[in-house]
């Protein structure tokens, strides 16, 4: 058993239950030089609070985030809300010199996303923003791939995230269900929501991205705004569609909807090399499309690697060869590899920094958007 370390949640959504599931199952899996306390739980509202502490089993529960961050026991801040208040929990728990693990997108736009970077590293504490897509095994085999040369150059990746959750103009805005349709609290629509998963993937694959051209639409003008009762403008983007450049000289071609009839969570990619392509479809998520030309005419054509052996990224840990796992191990992989880096000194990625930069091509992109026009990023 590895020392314990305090952890206190601010916000108890969707994103609350997946890091606290993985804080609960880390250990049973993973050999880690902690083992997670579920010691609070933070949120807005009292009789919510209460029943997640109970029903994930955390000591304590409040509805001031202040309290956590001033509780000298809490060794690690988890912040799991809207974005809006990403940098000011971030900020203050890196003074209190907690860890800090964020949900994505880092930050409302790349200023904001600075100040949290300078925070952290002044305050020397480990860091970590939930990119959780990274960590599912296919995804973490692609990049031993493109890493080890099997691809060769690489031409072309694309990525897709589509959904079509908010197609009905009956779909508020704001509160706890809908605070992603509401600019105040998102900062943007599916380019810091959905996109930036793919831009996060797409760089940690193959680097930066140095230049892009973008375009937005809000299909829906208005909505219903639950915090304040009243019929307001929607200010994010529902899709976007953005061309860009890598700088190993590779195109780029990303799309994200909320607008795609028939998907819930169709997050692709495909990878076009020199020697060799790769596909992943999060729908199928253990599942790696590979295609190599260097294998004989015959018998040459994709294959579709089921990544469920041993030998493949984190997949030790869990049952036998040909049995699959889902979505929420990529969170335990995730506390497992910050656990992890807390103890080597080596920090698991993406650490702030690193999610900085995707903030930086999320704000071009909205930025290239609104100008029409090819913009460089600059990171
Ligand atoms: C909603 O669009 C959402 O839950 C995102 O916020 C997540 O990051 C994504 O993984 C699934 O869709």
């Amino acid at each position: 058993m590895g020392k314990p370390l305090n952890i206190g949640l601010i916000g108890y959504g969707f994103m609350g239950r997946t890091h606290s599931n993985a804080y609960s199952q880390v250990t049973h899996f993973f050999d880690v030089p902690y083992t997670p306390v579920l010691k609070t739980v933070c949120g807005l509202e009292e009789d919510k609070a209460k029943a997640f502490a109970e029903q994930w089993g955390y000591a304590s529960y409040t509805t001031d985030w202040r309290k956590v961050i001033e509780d000298e026991s809490i060794d690690v801040v988890d912040v799991c809300v809207p974005n809006n208040m990403h940098a000011e929990i971030a900020i203050a728990a890196a003074q209190a010199g907690k860890a800090i693990l964020c949900e994505k997108p880092l930050a409302m736009n790349a200023a904001q996303g600075r100040e949290m970077v300078q925070a952290v590293e002044k305050a020397k504490v480990a860091n970590l923003v939930s990119f959780n897509y990274r960590r599912v095994p296919a995804v973490t085999l692609a990049k031993q791939l493109i890493d080890s040369g099997r691809l060769g150059r690489i031409f072309h990746y694309r990525a897709n995230f589509l959904q079509d959750w908010t197609i009905s103009a009956k779909v508020p805005q704001g509160g706890m269900a809908t605070w992603r349709l509401d600019v105040k609290a998102a900062g943007s629509g599916v380019v810091g929501d959905l996109l930036a998963h793919c831009i996060d993937t797409a760089m940690w694959h193959n680097g930066r991205i140095g230049e892009v051209c973008a375009v937005t639409e809000t299909f829906v003008k208005e909505r219903l705004n639950v915090d304040t009762g009243k019929v307001e403008p929607v200010g994010i983007d529902d899709a976007c569609t953005f061309l860009c450049r890598f700088d190993n000289g590779s195109l780029g071609n990303f799309e994200s909807t909320r607008y795609a009839r028939g998907h819930k969570a169709l997050y692709t990619f495909e990878i076009n090399g020199e020697h060799a392509s790769i596909a992943w479809d999060l729908h199928d998520l253990h599942r790696l499309e590979y295609f190599d030309h260097r294998d004989e005419s015959i018998v040459r054509g994709w294959r579709s690697i089921h990544v469920t052996d041993a030998d493949m990224p984190y997949m030790d840990k869990w049952w036998v060869p040909g049995l699959q796992i889902g979505y929420e191990h990529t969170f335990v992989h995730q506390a497992a590899d910050f656990l992890s880096g807390m103890a080597s000194g080596k920090p698991a990625g993406p650490t702030f920094r690193e999610a900085l930069e995707t903030q930086c091509v999320c704000d071009t992109v909205l930025a290239s958007a609104a100008e029409r026009a090819w913009k460089k990023v600059s990171y």
